[in-house]
């Protein structure tokens, strides 16, 4: 017999429906989520018979279940853990322990392809066209790589494996990778996919207006309450608000916050590592603890949120020479402008501040980050130029 301890998203999913294509009916598969996985592992310890093997993917234990597992190893039980998360990367010290991040080329990995490729070398399953199509979509999905590559098809599986619950979802995709060439959606789930798109679209519309900022320790942090779409959210909100270094989602429901990043100079499994969760540096999570609620619920609650930029203006642009007018919740108005085609200043209140920035972006990132500002509409900008024009006739 054989036992797979997965994780609960289209990744740890993907693993389960591997194993079953390879294993048959000869394997049990059970999702848990990072939580549970110590509890289940120690139920296999105490309860299971020694001769099954015990495969754990997508997911990695903790120090005591660590050491019972190598005890578990030494009197000849089989166990392999397979894994890509970073903050993994000390069980390769195990014979047992398989953890790869970036493969040869490269390339980002994912349990599932790394899991396939283990069934493959170890001879325990065929490779095919359909399968190896679904484990890289699989992968594209869980390294956010898809987004580079414009593979929606990457998106539109895990929005499938969202739709249907996951005893419905390994079983459409099982018997279409026994029987079919290649991948697809079919009819039905083209159409639901198509109404999904649209409400993911509209969702994170709304989520835009909820996002509040604070600073976090060295970090400023978006704040947004959400139970689902994390990894879209976190994208969409993180491109909208560039000068936020993380978007933090709380789901207080679960107990969960999840962290995202979009920039390349922060690494989000360090920040959830502070709360005693981890990851990945764009994509991570922590459970949410006392501490991690006092910072991230109590200390923003009476925030407001921050206010979008004007979309619509055709005067009042970034980056203008002409100058960009912004302002906060406390009424102060902000001129950022470029002086002599070099650096770029701000007025704030009429009043220009010392400090000089080598770009638009250093000064924007300023006023939202020290002054939550945000880009007025043409009309108050308008106000704003014939105010001064008019003061300059008087003086
Ligand atoms: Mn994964």
């Amino acid at each position: 017999m054989k036992k797979l301890l997965s994780h609960s998203d289209l990744d740890g999913v993907g693993c389960g429906i591997l194993a079953k294509l390879a294993f048959g009916k000869q394997v049990k598969v059970r999702y848990n989520s990072v939580a549970s996985l110590n509890r289940e592992v120690e139920w296999f310890l105490e309860n299971d018979s020694k001769d099954t093997f015990l495969f754990i993917t997508d997911l990695s234990v903790n120090e005591a279940n660590e050491k019972k597992l190598n005890t578990f190893f030494q009197a000849e039980g089989k166990v392999q853990l397979i894994d890509h998360h970073k903050t993994a990367l000390h069980f390769n010290n195990y014979e047992w322990g398989h953890v790869v991040v970036e493969d040869d080329e490269g390339k980002l990995t994912s349990a599932t392809s790394l899991f396939y490729q283990f069934l493959v070398e170890h001879q325990l399953m065929e490779p095919t066209g359909s399968v190896s199509e679904f484990v890289e979509l699989v992968r594209q999905y869980d390294t956010w790589e898809w987004e580079k590559n414009e593979n929606f098809q990457a998106q539109r599986l895990n929005a499938l494996f969202f739709l249907v619950s996951i005893e419905e979802f390994e079983e459409k995709m099982i018997s279409r990778l026994m029987t079919s060439e290649h991948f697809f959606f079919d009819e039905f789930e083209k159409k639901i996919l198509d109404m999904e798109d649209n409400k993911i679209e509209r969702y994170i519309r709304r989520k835009r207006r909820e996002l509040v900022q604070s600073k976090v320790g060295e970090h400023y942090a978006g704040i947004v309450y959400a139970e689902s779409y994390h990894s879209e959210l976190g994208n969409e909100l993180g491109k909208e608000y560039p000068h936020l270094d993380y978007i933090a989602i709380l789901n207080i429901g679960g107990k969960r916050l999840g962290f995202r990043t979009v920039h390349d100079h922060i690494d989000v499994s360090e920040v959830a590592g502070k709360f005693g969760g981890g990851g990945h540096e764009k994509a991570s999570g922590c459970s949410l603890t006392d501490e991690a609620y006092k910072k991230f619920v109590v200390g923003t609650f009476h925030i407001d949120p921050l206010r979008e930029d004007a979309k619509r203006n055709r005067y009042n642009l970034k980056r203008s020479k002409f100058g960009s007018l912004y302002k906060n919740q406390i009424n102060e108005v902000f001129f950022l402008y470029q002086v002599n085609d070099q650096d770029w200043v701000i007025e704030q209140n009429k009043k220009r501040i010392d400090t000089t920035y080598v770009s638009f972006e250093e000064g924007e990132k300023y006023l939202k980050r020290n002054h939550g500002a945000w880009l007025v509409r043409d009309d108050t900008f308008v106000s704003y130029l014939m105010d001064n024009a008019s003061k300059l006739k008087n003086e």
